[in-house]
């Protein structure tokens, strides 16, 4: 059976699950100990991140190469559309929210759950992730044009790439704006079953994130800063929390695999 080394609130892991779960594919959750200390994870996956995938001999990190993995090897029923150009405008929408819209969604985390900053400058940042997602929905909104799904006419990749980031930007008041597209796309998508079993497991993963996070801001684990998230933590005004989370030790950055 594919294993899938899980946190149920991590958007990548999301992906993956909503996708296994659509696909019909047997697969065994197995939740991972992030910030280091769980050789599985490090087994599966040399840059210790959730979501991997175990399927035999093979193990296979990153949320987006496992989608296109599953697609290849259980292509019915297909997640990404037939031709050419849809396909293309589907991994770009993949690509805007895997980055600048996860990132600006993290950043709300690391201010409200991670108290990484107060006042006026935890002010300022809270509306710079704000603007971002206004902005990102904006376009997204016009991704989806007249559309059912970001996919086409079925939901598929396209949709499983926007879930996880609307419904955290939803969690946060970020958007999307009420009786709007993408709201309508919202509610219709939420309706599927492996997006309720997945928002159901998130949820019921909540007390143990407020434990891990406890953990992080006590220095006993670290939360890891890299690419998109770093570069929003900087862009949105905040050197300094990246200074003072790696003068404490609650950050780490990306290590190389060896
Ligand atoms: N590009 C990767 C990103 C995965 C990622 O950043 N996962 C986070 C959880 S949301 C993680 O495991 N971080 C490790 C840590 O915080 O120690 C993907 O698409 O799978």
């Amino acid at each position: 059976m594919v294993v899938l080394h899980d946190v149920a609130l991590s958007p990548y892991a999301q992906k993956v699950k909503i996708a296994l779960i659509e696909k019909g594919i047997d697969f065994e959750a197995r939740v991972a100990q992030l910030g280091g200390g769980d050789p599985d994870l490090a087994r599966a996956n040399p840059r210790g991140e959730v979501p991997a995938l175990v399927d035999g001999e093979v193990r296979i990190f990153d949320s987006s190469i496992i989608l296109e993995y599953l697609e290849d090897k259980w292509p019915t029923p297909p997640l990404l559309p037939s031709a050419p150009a849809d396909r293309a405008r589907v991994r770009m929408i993949e690509e805007v929210c895997d980055g600048p819209f996860e990132a600006a969604c993290w950043g709300m985390t690391e201010l409200l759950v991670f108290k990484r900053a107060d006042g006026a400058a935890a002010t300022a940042m809270q509306a710079r992730a704000a603007q971002d997602v206004g902005a990102i929905c904006g376009w997204l909104a016009r991704q989806l044009g007249d559309r059912d799904y970001f996919n086409g006419v079925d939901f598929g990749f396209g949709d499983i790439a926007v879930f996880p980031y609307l419904q955290i930007a939803a969690l946060y008041k970020l958007a999307p704006a009420e009786g709007g597209p993408l709201a309508a796309w919202l509610d219709r998508v939420r309706a599927r079953d492996s997006v309720r079993r997945t928002v159901a497991e998130a949820k019921a993963a909540l007390d143990g994130f407020r434990a891990v996070a406890g953990k992080i801001m006590s220095g006993e684990a670290q939360r890891q800063y890299r690419d998109h998230r770093l570069e929003w933590m900087v862009r949105a005004g905040g050197l300094d929390v990246v200074r003072h989370g790696v003068d404490n030790g609650t950050i780490r950055f990306s290590t190389p695999p060896s």
